[in-house]
């Protein structure tokens, strides 16, 4: 069970394993500040064993978590794989079980109807869990100190009914609840959607279950003070795609767009849809509502952005039509039409949106983002990155100025997606750092930058040399020592 030679397993993307106790990590430059106490936890794909199929995608690897612990101006690291009923499995039995990603027909016979879930893509604390999670399947819960699994499959004191739960669920700033979805919820390839309620000590107490018009990778969504927000984009599947071994997910260019409009306290009932011409959008920067007018931030494409899920109909991926800008999409709950107003509200190039999460949901101002500047040099012999993306730009977008500030990474490095961590006693929206895991691609290395928010072009306030490899990873979030301390 060797790994194979592909690009998805070598180079930078070679597979890590590496779990970790680094008591500090040396400050290369600058400072970190003393004051803040918490952790920045994050999580990249990391498969244990080789692939079934002799390749796989990226977005298969098993979750592998890392907490960089800020406290009194030092830096310590905790990483271990969140353990998973898949991974648990393959472990006992030393080799990969499960096969394709999304494909259940691909797995061994031994593991049919074992939950399929890598916990691969986010990891959020709350109500005193750590949770980590994958859109294909339920939370695994995992002690926010320690990084032991608690549960592999965590249902919420079996009040989760769906088999899925969203990789990017919300806190709601003002109540402090966890609001989340599942699609494909009653089971692979189906409509089905469940919206949750979740209360900050983590107890389900609300659910609302709608259908979507058509399958399709929900990937993210969006909260506003009154709404929830659904966008069905045309990243789709069907049985005969997994019957046929084909990548689960594909793009059809055919296919609208569709934005679900659900009233917070309200029913299924109440949900509107919009609808708005072909275009590819996943991540969502935030979103809020103005009375009845509800705004939805995003990075748009006008094409497919992922060449692993290819074009259903076998078109060329397009590079050119990869490239995602913030675009504000705007519907009126009360409004008589039902098409999105599309806003374009930058002209960089780029994803991973991120903002100041205490302004989730809420009329806000300042967003950050990774950015792919094309104009700066990239001095690698492999060129740009496997995934095609060398995300080799911070960014901080002022939505009411309309300015930028951003810093280049220099030419043999790309960044991670940043999270923002508030300065200790502020309330002001932007007022904190970013935290970024920078990939030094030349020497196989990775460093942890702390910025001040608002100054980003003035480059990191404190760097640190992470002592191993990390793996290119996904979503991450800090939380502060009391929230830590809490489970
Ligand atoms: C994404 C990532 C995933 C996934 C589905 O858009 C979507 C990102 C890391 O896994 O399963
Ligand atoms: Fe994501």
């Amino acid at each position: 069970m060797r790994f194979p030679k592909t690009p998805n397993y070598s180079g930078f993307f070679a597979p890590s394993g590496v779990e970790a106790e680094v008591s500090h990590i040396p400050v290369i430059e600058g400072e970190v500040p003393a004051d803040l106490d918490g952790a920045f936890y994050r999580v990249a794909p990391d498969p244990q064993f080789g692939p079934l199929a002799g390749d796989d995608i990226w977005f298969n690897g098993d979750g592998m978590v890392t907490m960089f612990r800020f406290k009194n101006g030092e830096v310590s690291i905790k990483q271990r794989w969140a353990h998973t009923e898949k991974f648990l499995l393959e472990k006992q039995a030393g080799k990969a079980l499960f096969g394709a990603y999304r494909n259940p027909l691909t797995d061994d016979e031994s593991v049919k109807g074992k939950v399929r879930g890598t916990a691969n893509t986010n990891v959020m604390v709350h109500g005193g869990k750590l949770l980590a999670l994958k859109e294909d399947s339920p939370p695994v819960w995992m002690d926010p100190e320690t990084l032991e699994t608690i549960a592999p499959i965590y249902d919420f004191g079996g009040k989760l009914t769906s088999e899925t739960f969203t990789a990017h669920p919300k806190i709601d700033p003002d109540t402090g609840e966890m609001l989340a979805f599942g699609y494909a919820a009653k089971g692979l390839l189906t409509r089905d959607i469940v919206f949750y309620v979740i209360s900050p000590k983590g107890e389900i107490t609300n659910e609302v279950w709608f259908e979507i018009p058509y399958y399709c990778m929900m990937h993210d969504y969006g909260i506003t003070k009154d709404y929830v927000v659904f966008h069905v984009v045309p990243i789709t599947s069907n049985w005969e795609r997994l019957e046929n071994k084909l990548p689960h997910f594909g793009f059809d260019k055919n296919k609208p767009i569709h934005l679900g409009v659900l009233p917070r306290n309200g029913t299924a009932d109440d949900l509107r849809w919009f609808s708005a011409p072909n275009c590819f959008a996943s991540h969502v920067m935030n979103a809020f509502n103005e009375g009845t007018k509800v705004h939805f931030d995003t990075p748009m494409a006008e094409g497919n952005m992922f060449p692993f899920f290819p074009d259903i109909e076998g078109g060329a991926f397009e590079p050119q039509k990869a490239a995602s800008r913030i675009t504000r999409w705007t519907v009126d709950m009360l409004g008589n039409t039902d098409d999105i107003e599309m806003t374009r509200m930058t002209e960089l190039v780029g994803e991973f949106p991120r903002i100041d999460d205490r302004f989730a949901g809420k009329k806000y101002r300042h967003g950050f983002l990774l950015v792919q500047d094309f104009d700066k040099p990239v001095d690698l012999p492999g060129g740009r990155s496997a995934s095609g993306m060398m995300m080799n730009t911070l960014a901080h977008i002022d939505h009411e100025t309309g300015e930028t500030d951003t810093y280049w990474v220099g030419p043999v490095s790309s960044l991670q997606e940043p999270a923002f961590i508030p300065r200790p006693g502020s309330t002001e929206e932007g007022d904190g750092y970013l935290v970024v895991i920078e990939n030094r691609l030349a020497e196989m290395g990775s460093r942890l930058l702390l910025f001040d928010a608002r100054k980003l072009a003035a480059g990191p306030v404190a760097t640190l040399q992470i002592p191993f490899r990390i793996r290119m990873g996904l979503h991450g979030n800090w939380a502060p020592a009391e929230m830590i301390a809490a489970a």
